[in-house]
This record gives structure tokens, sequence and C-alpha cells, in this order.
């Protein structure tokens, strides 16, 4: 068998004091934090998209890596060669999912039929390395904007034959999943959202976004397919306004078209800070919710205002990530996928394996600490002080909704101005960093 990572062994774990570049200094996958390994809490995924599609390509000029997955005049010979490397490298990383849409495995045709023909091909082969890896999918997903059929939108495009070729692709994209024992379906709204409001209906759009993820949750149960549905909010890019924006405004989505107990959301991090969130706050929002359900792993910069899906790092972010997955109960569908890229720079595949080994260890880290943070129970005891008076007298009959204004009023004129205490916001800064080492 042909092998894309001559040279690269499986990566292992070898502990902080480890000087190898390639070796894991803090995800070694069988140690139990809190009941279960760190495998089982933090579920890698690789996506499929940057790490094998992505060469590099900006705004300014194409890409700059040459892979030798993609040497061949044959666009299918290519999707097997692509297809074999990713395989390789989930195995020789030690990861246990990966991730893609229907277009980054086969490419697509010139007709529907004939590219359906070409899916089925990549989607058998697919389930073969699925087999003799042991490495599972954790969500597909279809590719509704790349095409130029797509330019106004999928399910929210002017046109209602965009619509039924955008609902063709994703019950394809649905039946692979299926096929491939998928944990889960993503629907990111690639280009639905708008440009211009001199050109769009927007009621009109979300209506029609409403009704097809209906008929996606329809076609669900029609194939008996038990994964779980995640909508991914993400605030702009490639429309100036996408209309699953953030967290909150999924959250309303969902209410209004009858969508809350059949979806959860995927929480990309660098989705949430072009929001003007936190990563952090995203998290917290959706599992405050009933909605947490899968992250999208990865960071943007500070400096730049587009989505840089960058390898995540930074241990504040995948420390408190953790702390609010745990808290959450962890991960059931979900899992930690990478939807991330190398930089332009980084043009040597070993660079895959630097960034993927970064974000596991950074995650891993977070784990520990997370972990550690939750048994010291320290914040959890400030915040329950903090709002203790909800446990009781007036907080208990304001909760339970037995008073109303006129007896807040009596209650106030009567005991004067209210107490009030410090938020300690640097006391709590300075205790978080003491977990981050
Ligand atoms: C785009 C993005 C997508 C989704 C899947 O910003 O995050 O790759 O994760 O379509
Ligand atoms: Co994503």
């Amino acid at each position: 068998m042909r092998e894309f990572f001559p040279g690269i062994e499986k990566v292992k774990y070898e502990g902080p004091n480890s000087r190898n570049p390639l070796a894991f200094k803090h995800y070694n996958p069988n140690q139990k934090i809190l009941g279960k390994t760190m495998a089982e809490h933090l579920r890698f995924s690789v996506c499929f998209w940057h790490t094998f599609k992505g060469l590099g390509g900006d705004p300014f000029g194409p890409g700059t890596m040459i892979r030798p997955w993609n040497k061949s005049d044959d666009p299918m010979e290519v999707a097997e060669m692509t297809l074999r490397a990713a395989f390789e490298f989930f195995t020789k990383l030690g990861v246990g999912f990966w991730c893609f849409h229907d277009l980054d495995i086969a490419p697509e045709a010139d007709t529907l039929a004939e590219t359906n023909k070409r899916f089925d091909e990549m989607v058998k082969l697919a389930k073969k390395l699925q087999r003799d890896t042991g490495v599972r999918l954790l969500w597909g997903t279809s590719n509704l904007f790349s095409n130029r059929r797509f330019m106004s939108g999928a399910a929210t495009n002017p046109s209602p034959e965009v619509f039924a070729y955008a609902a063709s692709q994703v019950k394809r994209a649905m039946d692979a999943t299926k096929a491939l024992g998928g944990a889960g379906y993503v629907f990111w709204g690639g280009r639905e959202g708008y440009e211009t409001l001199l050109n769009t209906d927007m009621g009109r759009e979300l209506d029609h976004l409403g009704r097809f993820l209906n008929m996606a949750v329809d076609y669900k149960k029609k194939i008996g397919f038990k994964g779980q549905f995640y909508i991914e909010p993400k605030p702009k890019e490639p429309t100036k306004h996408q209309y699953d924006f953030d967290a909150g405004s999924c959250h309303a989505f969902l209410q209004k078209y009858g969508l809350m107990d059949q979806f959860k959301l995927n929480i990309e991090a660098n989705h949430g800070t072009l929001a003007t969130h936190t990563f952090h706050h995203e998290l917290v929002y959706a599992a405050a919710n009933g909605l947490f359900g899968s992250v999208d792993a990865n960071r943007g910069d500070l400096l730049l205002g587009w989505d840089t899906d960058q390898f995540p790092t930074d241990l504040y972010d995948t420390t408190m990530a953790m702390c609010v997955i745990l808290q959450a109960g962890g991960f059931k569908t979900g899992g930690l996928n990478f939807d991330a890229k190398v930089r332009r720079q980084s043009i040597d595949p070993v660079d895959l394996f630097h960034a993927h080994i970064g974000g596991m260890d950074a995650f891993a880290r977070g784990l520990k600490a997370a972990a550690k943070i939750i048994q010291g129970k320290k914040f959890e005891k400030f915040i329950k002080q903090r709002y203790s008076g909800w446990d009781r007298g007036l907080g208990q009959k304001i909760e339970k909704g037995r008073v109303g204004f006129q007896q807040l009023e009596a209650y106030t004129l009567k005991n004067g101005e209210p107490k009030i205490q410090s938020g300690r916001q640097e006391m709590l800064e300075n205790i978080l960093n003491e977990y981050i080492r």
C-alpha cells in the first residue's frame, strides 16, 4: 500500500518532558480523568476539507502546497488517493473521528446523476477504510456554497429550482452519513444570508430555510438515520450577513420553526469571535438552552477580521471550553472537530501533524485544568454564594412566581437600600491563573 506520509510513525504520548515535536506531551488517550479516558472526553476529529483539500490559496494568490495525493490528471484517482492519505493520517495521528462535505471526497460532475455515481463510489471506499482502521464519522455535511448555482443561497435562494437542487444534495449526503454510521449531520448555512436587502425578501427566505430543515427532519425519520442534527452558527462570510448568526439567533430560529427537539448546535470558536462573542460565551449560551452538541475547534486572530481558522493553542480558551463541556455532561454524539487549517507558509505534509498535535495537546491541557477547576469547586462555590439570595425568602418568592410588582414595592419601602457585594473579578482571574500551567 502506498504511503503518503513516509517517515512519520504513529504519534505517541511521551509526557510533558518530551522534546520530540512529533509526540504528545499532554494528550494521553487512555489516561482517565473524572471517570472517562481522555479519548472518550475529547472525541477528536480531523476535517477533510482544510486538511486534505486545502492548499493554502488566499484572495491574493493560489495554493502553495504540493501534495502527493494530488498527483494525477484523473479527478477520481485524486479523490481515491486523497481518501487513502486521509485515513493514513487519521491512523498515524490517533484520532477516532473524521468529518467531510459530500464534494470534498468526490469531485462534482456535469449532472447530478453523474455526481451521485462518483460520490457513491467514494463512499464505498470510505466505508472500507473506516472498517480497516476503526476511525468513525463524527458528522457528514453537504457543500451548498461553492458551485455558482448557490451564489444567492441554497435553501434561501430566490429560485425554487436551486432549493430543489440543494435538497437533492442534502438527501444524498444524509444517505451517505447514515451508510457510514455517522454520529451526526451538520447544517452550516454557507450562503444562507444576503449581500443587500435591496434585493432580498428576508422573511420569505427565513421561512424557506425553516421549511428546508423540516424536510430534512422528515427525511431523517424516513430513512431511520439516528444521528444528531446540528446547526453551525456563523455571523458573516461568505455573505455579509448570515441568518444563522450566532447561538442566540439559531435558538430563536429553531423555536420559531418548531425544530428545538431535533437540533443541537455545532459551536465553532472562530465563528463565535466573528460574532463579537467569545467561544466561551457561545458554549455557555448553547449549554444553558439545551443546545450544546458539538464543537469546531479552531481560533481566530485578534488583528484580522475574518475566519482565519487557525489551530487552537490558547490554553484559556481550551480550559474554559472544557469546563463548559464537562459541566454540560460531556459530548454525547459530538466531539472536537479541528475545522482549522495550517498557514499558507506551512507547506509540508508534516506541518499537518504539528498543527493537530498542538491542538490536541492544547485541549488535553484544557481538560486536565478543567477537571481540577471542577473538583476544586472554588468558582462553583463563589457563584453559588453570589446567587444565594435566590435560594431563600424573597428570592424564592420571586422565582416561584408568588409575588408581583406591588409586593416588591412594599418590600423595598420596608427594607430600604439593598446590600451589594463585590464581583471579585480580579481575585477570580488570579485563581484561574493558578490552574493554567
Ligand atoms: C465554514 C465552516 C464549515 C462548516 C461545515 O466557516 O466552518 O466548514 O464547518 O460546512
Ligand atoms: Co466549521
